[in-house]
């Protein structure tokens, strides 16, 4: 899977650059899920594209940006899902946003999935790599290259909480439950950008991240296959936990289409079986 993280290193360095110098007007279509296109995710889906075209390992693509799979060699051995550029539209405002992969082997379930990667563009670039082997492994970009740094590893506890989705929708439960986690200390860090939201929780030591089910959205925002289960698979290798609604680990979710979500919420343990009793959910 080397070649993998070798084009991952290569396309942040490009989407990078395309962040700081491009247009960021609305492109004319929409996404698969509906939602307009930013020329810079177009772009974003572009480079990836292109860069993951000749290598060997790879069978086939799935972008967040694209409707289908994408088939590239017959004997390739993994397909790589991604979103090439999560958050876009906070790169109006100056925030930090993300690329994130998983990287399956087999059928496109939590199960199958080998390996992670994510890219967080803000003042830095850093990358972070999972696999089912080892905890999560930080780089940064230092001079024209990136550097390991170390690994992640998460406390029992944690003192931030990132909920996201529109709180008018919540149901009363999940209300009381992230009240509970204020009154208790927690301090409050949403972005609304999921890469660096998930990425200051794992660094920071611990906290939960969540997007509940809500009635606007009963099966929540983020894709399972580009967004949920790769970061699933961060979580629980820096000895945290990713659950879904029903408690399920999203390491095991089964996507029926590739663009299908899922309520999800990542934490350190504390907070995750906090969540398991408010919730009523089997231990
Ligand atoms: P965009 O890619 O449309 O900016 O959405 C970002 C995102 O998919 C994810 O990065 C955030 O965690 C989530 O949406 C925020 O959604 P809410 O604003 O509904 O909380």
């Amino acid at each position: 899977m080397n070649d993998i993280f070798e084009t991952i290193k290569q396309v942040a360095f490009e989407i990078d650059n395309a962040i700081k110098t491009s247009d960021l007007g609305y492109s004319d279509s929409e996404n698969s899920s509906g939602e307009d296109q930013l020329k810079l995710d177009v772009q974003s889906d572009i480079i990836i594209e292109k860069a993951f075209a000749s290598v060997a390992s790879v069978k086939a693509l799935v972008s967040e940006e694209k409707e289908g799979v994408l088939e590239l060699s017959q004997t390739g051995k993994y397909t790589v899902c991604y979103d090439p550029l999560d958050g876009s539209s906070l790169v109006d405002v100056n925030l930090s946003v993300g690329s994130i992969f998983g990287i399956y082997e087999g059928e496109l379930e939590g199960k199958n999935l080998v390996a992670s990667a994510y890219v967080v563009y803000g003042p830095r670039i850093e990358l972070v790599i999972a696999t089912r082997e080892s905890a999560p492994k930080l780089y940064r970009v230092i001079g024209s290259e990136f550097r390991y740094i170390s690994e992640i590893k998460m406390n029992e506890k944690g003192k931030l909480n990132a909920s996201g989705g529109t709180q008018q929708n919540w149901c009363d439960y999940h209300k009381i439950f992230i009240d509970d986690l204020f009154q208790e200390g927690y301090r409050l860090r949403y972005s609304g950008g999921m890469v660096p939201d998930l990425h200051q929780i794992m660094l920071k030591g611990g906290g939960l991240f969540s997007y509940p089910a809500t009635s606007d959205k009963p099966n929540g925002k983020l894709r399972q296959l580009f967004e949920v289960i790769p970061f699933a698979l961060m979580y629980e290798q820096a000895g945290g936990q990713a659950i879904n609604h029903k408690g399920l680990r999203l390491l095991e979710l089964v996507p029926s289409h590739p663009h299908d979500t899922s309520p999800c919420f990542f934490g350190s343990n504390y907070e995750i079986t906090a969540l398991r009793e408010a919730y009523g959910m089997k231990a």
